[in-house]
């Protein structure tokens, strides 16, 4: 049904209204902010318009938006301030919070432009969760306001009974329209949305095989694999027989018997817990196809790689000197490093891998040089690399 936009408007109004007080303002700097004005580069290089959330730290938005980490017993209370054009809020997905708090606006409350909303909670038990707006809920997620909230015993400890593990690999699922994003306001009506973009952790296709996307982990350790839908389509996870893929928790929860998986089936708003231990050489892939939820049609198929760590290094080509794009001086290095992008092309994402292939640094960059105090960085040979591509190795030594 549709309705003229001052309905909209008056509804939204009026949910303020009722909920003005909850609407909290804090002292200290918001940990999170939203805003409507973020850039996405697709696989095939075009960029989309998105919404988000970003780290007031960072003063960007991502998507998804920021991983947020809890211990379990930790009081937390997540703040954020709106200075975007339209309200949003932060509804925690599969939590243990109280109506006021889950930020459902019917229920709890809207934050307007340029106000601060906070959401309070004790995370109660450990496991895989999300967050995403509850605005005009279907457009607010195709244009990209979601993420993913990890919570563990404190000591890092996920299972108290259970196995430990090498590392957690969060893989959030979802995709969007991209006529949609290029054009907001005119998809009316909302709910209609049909994905034509399909994303791990907002990289697709050959994005999902560049460094920080590959999975890595010592022969025969154990990657936890935290995984959580905020897709619109089903996502099919097809696991080799060689990672020995095993379930151990569903929607936040444990199992009660552990069980081993070939495929999962993940429906939007799902999590679940995945225990997958590459044996020694392996370089695989585990396959995500995103199914239509109505005409139940396969539509795209990415590709998560999971590779034996030792291989990493013979990837990167460290000693080789096939790398392109940058410019870094001194090299070798000892504390500050200069880096400089040899076209005019920006830096943007970065990280930097050990030669391990383990991230040391990461950050965002919008410009060409960036400086770097790496005088903590152990000796060694490092890459830096960024989200198009682009590697540059270096040495690290001593003073
Ligand atoms: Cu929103």
């Amino acid at each position: 049904m549709r309705y003229p936009w001052s309905i909209y408007i008056l509804l939204a109004a009026s949910f303020y209204c009722i909920n003005n007080d909850t609407v909290a303002q804090v002292n200290q700097p918001p940990l999170m902010f939203t805003e409507m004005d973020g850039v996405l580069e697709l696989d095939n290089g075009m960029e989309i318009p998105i919404w988000g959330y970003g780290l007031s730290s960072d003063g960007f938005i991502t998507l998804p938006g920021p991983l947020l980490e809890y211990e379990t017993g930790d009081n937390i209370t997540i703040s954020f301030v709106n200075p975007s054009s339209e309200s949003h809020t932060i509804h925690l997905h599969g939590l243990d919070v109280d109506q006021a708090n889950d930020g459902v606006p019917a229920t709890s409350f809207l934050v307007p432009q340029d106000e601060t909303g906070s959401y309070s909670f004790t995370a109660s038990s450990p496991g895989t969760f999300l967050y995403h707006c509850h605005v005009t809920t279907t457009l607010h997620l195709t244009m990209g306001m979601y993420g993913m909230i990890l919570v563990r015993h404190p000591g890092g400890v996920l299972f108290e009974n259970g196995p430990s593990y090498y590392s957690d690999a969060p893989l959030l699922f979802s995709d969007l329209e991209v006529a949609t994003n290029v054009a907001p306001v005119q998809s009316y009506p909302f709910h209609d949305i049909r994905p034509d973009y399909f994303m791990v952790n907002g990289k697709s296709g050959s994005q999902l095989n560049l460094g920080e996307s590959i999975l890595s982990c010592p022969a025969n350790d154990t990657i936890a694999l935290r995984l959580g839908s905020m897709a619109y389509t089903i996502t099919k996870l097809i696991f080799p027989p060689e990672l020995n893929a095993k379930c151990w928790m569903s929607d936040g929860r444990p199992v009660p018997e552990p069980f081993g998986v070939d495929t999962i089936q993940i429906f939007p708003g799902e999590r679940f817990t995945i225990l997958i231990s590459p044996p020694s050489e392996y370089d695989g892939e585990i396959e995500v196809e995103s199914w239509d939820m109505v005409n139940h049609q396969l539509l795209h198929t990415n590709y998560v790689r999971v590779r034996d760590e030792t291989l990493n290094i013979d990837e990167f080509g460290m000693n080789n000197n096939n790398d392109s794009g940058y410019i870094i001086y001194p090299n070798p290095v000892t504390s500050t490093l200069n880096i400089q992008s040899s076209d005019i092309q920006m830096i943007m994402g970065w990280a930097i891998y050990d030669d391990l292939g383990r991230i040391t640094e990461k950050g965002f960059n919008p410009g060409q040089t960036l400086v770097l105090d790496i005088s903590t960085y152990k000796p060694g040979t490092y890459l830096f690399t960024d989200s198009s591509g682009r590697t540059k190795s270096f040495i690290k030594t001593m003073d």
